[in-house]
């Protein structure tokens, strides 16, 4: 036992020597390894216990712990003093300035393309005078649909198109049926009236809208932009002027329009905007690389995004009707004004040649990258 005792006495000794001047962390853990490994120091003495009578194994056994424990603690002060030796190096040495550009050149990143879309045609408007308004996606019935004068029986209204809140679970006592996601930013503008509380108005409002739709054409949320425009003598001429300059501002100066009649329940009269068609200028064809003799009549093909019909159906518009107005606190009687509405994705997919609807929400870098 003396013997067993000794070697302890030599081990923690041999250990304070070395750990006391241990130059770095590689060393420190050398001699981690030398005197607490499976097959170090301490281990070795272990082992010579098997030898001894069983009552003086406690004994050596309480003493191994503690030279255990000394040597730990050894290493983790010895572990300390090193830490902050070297911060006291890196304070003393020259300071690191953070102002510095990167040495590594990322590339930038840059925004969707419907974003892109979104800022284009509300800088139109902008130069126009309008402002932008936003409002809730989940919006309340009366605000998405009554106020906009859509019947109760609409088909708009009905579950299959519509996506409803359980109104039950935002325990703000509104009865289920009452809350939905906003099927179009309409809502945005009967609010917008009532906040104003005064013509003129003059904005327009994008955001996400949902409906309960999802195949080749269609997205169950989807993005707009809508506009609004009420004062005193607002007529259909101003919705035309309007209209048509925003057309040739995003398409291009040449662009014509033409408007057919048409229903929408909150405006009266209503009607659908056509663009010429921005690919093929109207004409219906697209001319291909020259192949026939000098002379010919040029070769050309079918212009497949308008149908080689030279229009594109781009907007919805027509002068607001005397009850919606009436819902957004104005008095029809003294005042009108003109609203329209257009989908982001397809004012998109005409500007920049985008075929695929799906392509917008798959976040496939290579179709990103492309804008
Ligand atoms: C469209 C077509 C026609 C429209 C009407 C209103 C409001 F709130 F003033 F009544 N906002 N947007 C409107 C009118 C939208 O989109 C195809």
């Amino acid at each position: 036992m003396a013997d067993l005792l000794g070697q302890l006495e030599a081990l923690a000794k041999g250990a304070r020597e070395a750990i006391g001047s241990a130059a770095d962390e590689k060393a420190l853990e050398d001699l981690r390894v030398r005197f607490l490994g499976k097959k170090g120091e301490l281990s070795a003495v272990l082992r010579g216990m098997g030898a001894l009578p069983a009552e003086e194994r406690p004994r050596v056994g309480e003493v191994a712990n503690r030279v255990r424990d000394e040597v730990e603690a050894l290493l983790a002060g010895a572990k300390s003093r090193l830490d902050a030796r070297k911060l006291e190096a890196e304070l003393a040495g020259p300071p690191i300035d953070v102002t510095l550009p990167g040495r590594r050149v990322l590339p930038r990143g840059h925004r969707h393309p419907i974003t892109r879309a979104t800022e284009d045609i509300s800088a139109i408007f902008a130069r126009l005078g309008y402002e932008v308004a936003s409002g809730p996606e989940i919006e309340l019935d009366w605000f998405n649909f009554e106020a906009l004068n859509i019947p109760p029986d609409h088909p708009a209204r009905d579950m299959q198109d519509t996506f409803y809140v359980e109104a039950s679970t935002l325990g703000d006592g509104a009865p289920d049926g009452s809350v939905l996601l906003r099927t179009h930013t309409s809502p945005v503008q009967i609010r917008a009236m009532q906040r104003l509380g005064v013509p003129p108005v003059r904005i327009i409002c994008p955001g996400r809208v949902y409906r309960s739709d999802y195949d080749q054409t269609h997205s169950p949320m989807f993005h707009q932009v809508e506009g609004l425009c009420v004062g005193e003598g607002i007529t259909f001429a101003d919705l035309k002027g309007t209209l048509a300059a925003f057309a040739r501002a995003y398409f291009g100066e040449g662009t014509r329009t033409r408007f057919r009649p048409s229903y929408f329940p909150f405006v009266e009269p209503g009607a659908e905007v056509d663009v010429s068609c921005s690919i093929c200028g109207g004409t219906g064809r697209i001319p291909v690389r020259a192949q026939g003799q000098a002379g010919e009549p040029p070769q050309t093909r079918r212009c497949g995004t308008c149908k080689e019909t030279g229009w594109l159906e781009v907007l919805g518009a027509g002068m607001v009707h005397p009850k919606v107005l009436e819902n957004g606190g104005f008095d029809p009687k003294r005042y009108s004004g003109f609203a329209f509405g257009m989908g982001v994705e397809r004012m998109a997919m005409l500007r920049y040649g985008i075929d695929d609807l799906r392509l917008y929400f798959e976040n496939d870098l290579r179709f990103l990258e492309q804008f």
